[in-house]
């Protein structure tokens, strides 16, 4: 019995963590995913993707290799994602937003806010 909620306990802050993540992602109001992928793919898939203003985007990391999500001009960045993570980003502002990985430039991809 006192092992069983020892074990809990132990489990609690990574249940806290997994709840707490989405929670930034509940101001979005859709959630659009691109996998970082070489199926099928040269990277970002979709290389081009259209969403509203107040949506976001999910980088998920499909290789076995770091990837990132870098705005050109800088506007956001989703740090290093290792294989199996992803981030979320939020976009605010219209316009069209080319970006590139860090550690691999030739891997390009445009995300176009929509009004
Ligand atoms: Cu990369």
């Amino acid at each position: 019995m006192t092992e069983r909620i020892a074990r809990l306990a132990a489990l609690v802050p990574f249940g806290l963590l997994g709840l707490l993540a989405p929670a930034a992602a509940q101001d979005c109001k859709t959630t659009h995913e691109v996998e970082i992928t070489f199926q099928g793919a040269r990277g970002f898939k979709p290389r081009e993707l259209h969403v509203r203003v107040g949506d976001c985007v999910r980088w998920v990391n499909e290789t076995h290799i770091e990837h990132s999500a870098v705005a050109v001009d800088r506007s956001f960045h989703t740090g290093t994602l290792m294989p199996g993570s992803a981030n979320v980003i939020k976009f605010d502002t219209p316009g069209d937003v080319p970006y590139t990985c860090g550690p691999h430039p030739p891997m390009v991809g445009k995300i176009v806010v929509e009004p």
